[in-house]
């Protein structure tokens, strides 16, 4: 068994509830754990509206391919549609990090890419685990930790786990 964290976001649609389900089919992969749920300003076009974000802990056997064909699954599920890069979005799931595997391939950057300049990930990768380190830094220990803005919505129950 494999300790993973999935980035969820969404800023199309009543993105509560796509969190919410989303959570519920990462649930039906293998034992599930969320952190609260936020909402923060749009990183990238400005002109798009506010993102919902969470991440969750999800322990399974999956391999990381097969993990990324679910995520992806789930995202057309959701009735994704993806405007822009950075753009406005009904589902977006990111393999955040995947034990403590380094893995580069055509399909797969983990660690993601940009998971320490984040604060919508960094914040609630902290509620999972207070003491996360990444790539040898302390991320309750990052100035963009420090001094995030980010707004609480919901701490518990949000995804009805
Ligand atoms: N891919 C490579 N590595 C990964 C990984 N670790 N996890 C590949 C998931 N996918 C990975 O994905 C494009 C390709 O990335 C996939 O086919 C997969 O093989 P995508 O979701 O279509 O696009 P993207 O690369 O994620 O680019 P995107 O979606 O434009 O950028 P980001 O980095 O996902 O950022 N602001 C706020 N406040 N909150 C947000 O959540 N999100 C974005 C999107 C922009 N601004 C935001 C937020
Ligand atoms: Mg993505």
């Amino acid at each position: 068994m494999i300790t993973t964290y999935i980035g969820l976001g969404s800023n199309l649609g009543d993105s509560r509830q796509i969190l919410a389900d989303a959570v519920q089919k990462l649930a039906t992969l293998g034992q599930v754990r969320v952190s609260h749920l936020y909402q923060s300003p749009p990183m990238g076009p400005q002109d798009q509206p506010n993102y919902y974000n969470a991440v969750a802990e999800l322990i399974t056997d999956l391999a990381p391919l097969d993990l990324l064909d679910r995520l992806q699954a789930f995202e057309q599920e959701a009735g994704r549609v993806r405007l822009r890069h950075w753009g406005e979005r009904t589902l977006d799931l990111d393999l955040l990090i995947y034990g403590d595997k380094r893995i580069q391939n055509e399909r797969l950057t983990v660690p993601h890419v940009g998971v320490l300049e984040r604060d919508f990930v960094l914040l609630p990768l902290l509620d999972l685990n207070a003491e996360m380190q990444l790539n040898g830094k302390t991320l309750k220990n990052l100035d963009i930790v420090k001094q995030s803005t980010l707004t609480v919505l919901d701490r518990t129950n949000w995804a009805n786990l």
